[in-house]
């Protein structure tokens, strides 16, 4: 018989941080309102969720290395919005800190979850920040718990 291995959808005894570019803090709140809604509502325990602050997306991944590093989290959300403006500064923000927290995943073993939006404007973030386009931040909150899940049964 196949042998399948999935993730269960229960926080319950799990930690999580939640590092929180502050840029555009008008959309990333949403993000950060939804990614607390989804771990709330899969039992996780509001003490065991940590929530840290950093300047913009660029900072994020050293922020998500010192926090998985740590090893107090079962997993680390990154939630971010980087909007294209008049120069190429956004392709650079967006592919660095995506990369990152990337790069970090794969170096500590702890999920990192990418829930840093890259938008060309204003109206796409706000439609993916809990509007017509779901909420980011609730689909990654979502993602780290199935991943917290899944490794554990990795063995
Ligand atoms: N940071 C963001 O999180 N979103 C943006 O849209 C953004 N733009 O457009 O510039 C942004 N820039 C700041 C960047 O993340 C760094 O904080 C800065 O470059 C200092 O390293």
């Amino acid at each position: 018989m196949t042998k399948v291995i999935e993730g269960k959808f229960d926080a319950k005894g799990k930690s999580f941080a939640i590092v929180v570019s502050r840029w555009n803090e008008f959309i990333v709140g949403k993000l950060l309102e939804g990614a607390k809604d989804s771990l709330l509502r899969h039992n996780c325990d509001i003490k065991n969720i940590t929530v840290i602050y950093c300047p913009g997306s660029f900072e994020l991944p050293l922020l998500v290395q010192k926090a998985a590093l740590t090893k107090k989290y079962d997993a680390v959300i990154a939630l971010g919005a980087v909007i294209r403006g008049a120069t190429p500064h956004f392709e650079f923000v967006a592919g660095e800190s995506i990369k990152g927290i990337a790069q970090v995943a794969l170096s500590s073993g702890v999920p990192c979850i990418n829930g840093i939006l890259t938008c060309d404007t204003i109206e796409q973030a706000i439609e993916r920040a809990g509007t017509k386009a779901g909420n980011k931040g609730f689909e990654a909150a979502t993602v780290a718990i199935e991943m917290v899940d899944v490794l554990s049964q990795i063995k």
